[in-house]
């Protein structure tokens, strides 16, 4: 303790203010599509072009959403230069525009994609793909969305960047998460259980609320450019 180190832990409902919509809440991603159908190997090895179809919407609708006060106050927190980093479950690329730098994608990106034979890997920023489903230029394999689906492994090296700062901070911002999905879930828990102080951000209570140090109830974009002002950290500063 005493170390000043700042995580914060963000998930969809941080974007939700820039009118992406989260997976679960009402109207949300998996209301309207069965997970089950489009974020699973074997979704994608039954029906590639469904599936790519389904991602190719979420990068247009990406591409056109604005990073809101939420992902500025968190960028302006790592601006500070304390030692900090994020931890997104997000795939949507705003924290990044918002000029977050010290940063781990967990779920990965729409922004990138990945050969399933060769496994290159490279970033493409168009916000649709034609024609679906797109090919590798290396090896001429079908390419897929480079995001992490159900049942398969979080990136290693993300993943345990996150866990190493989860044991090191001394704050953890929980901010727009549900919660309910492992293993990043389970990066809150071990700060709690290293002594950091865990505050969430989210209107609504989690199941995680019960084990924060403190449950914050508003919208992202209203609660932490508050905390900013109540800190003395400039929002301005920041690309
Ligand atoms: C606001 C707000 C505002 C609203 N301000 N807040 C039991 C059965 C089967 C599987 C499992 C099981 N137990 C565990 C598992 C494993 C599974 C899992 O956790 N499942 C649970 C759902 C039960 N996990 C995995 O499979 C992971 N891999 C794994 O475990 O590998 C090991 C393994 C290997 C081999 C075999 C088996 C295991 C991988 C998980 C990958 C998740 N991928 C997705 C899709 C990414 C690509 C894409 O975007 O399409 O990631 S699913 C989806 O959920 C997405 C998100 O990142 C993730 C988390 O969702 P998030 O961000 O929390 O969103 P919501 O909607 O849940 O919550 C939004 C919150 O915002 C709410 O609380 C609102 O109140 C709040 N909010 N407005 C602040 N303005
Ligand atoms: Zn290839």
């Amino acid at each position: 303790m005493g170390r000043g180190n700042v995580l914060v832990l963000t998930g969809a409902g941080v974007s939700r203010e820039s009118g992406i919509a989260t997976f679960r809440d009402a109207g949300g991603v998996w209301e309207g599509v069965d997970p089950m159908q489009v974020a699973t190997p074997r979704a994608f090895a039954a029906d590639p072009k469904f599936v790519w179809r389904f991602y190719d919407a979420r990068r247009a609708h990406a591409a056109s959403a604005q990073p809101n006060p939420a992902h500025r106050a968190i960028a302006a927190i790592e601006a500070t230069g304390r030692p900090f980093l994020l931890a997104t479950q997000n795939v949507d690329g705003l924290h990044e525009r918002a000029g977050s730098k010290k940063l781990v994608r967990l779920h990965g990106s729409l922004w990138r994609v990945r050969c399933t034979a060769c496994a290159a890997e490279h970033e493409d920023l168009r916000p649709k793909l034609e024609p679906l489903p797109p090919h590798c230029t290396v090896c001429g394999a079908m390419l897929r969305p480079a995001v992490v689906w159900f049942e398969e492994p979080l990136p290693m090296i993300e993943f345990g960047r996150a866990q190493f700062a989860a044991r090191e901070a001394e704050l953890v911002l929980v901010v727009g998460t549900s919660s309910l999905v492992y293993p990043a879930a389970s990066l809150q828990m071990a700060a709690l259980e290293s002594g950091a102080y865990v505050v969430e951000i989210n209107p609504e209570t989690t199941s995680f609320s019960a084990e924060a140090n403190e449950h914050l109830a508003g919208p992202a974009g209203v609660v932490l450019p508050a905390l900013l002002l109540a800190a003395g950290i400039p929002m301005e500063q920041v690309v």
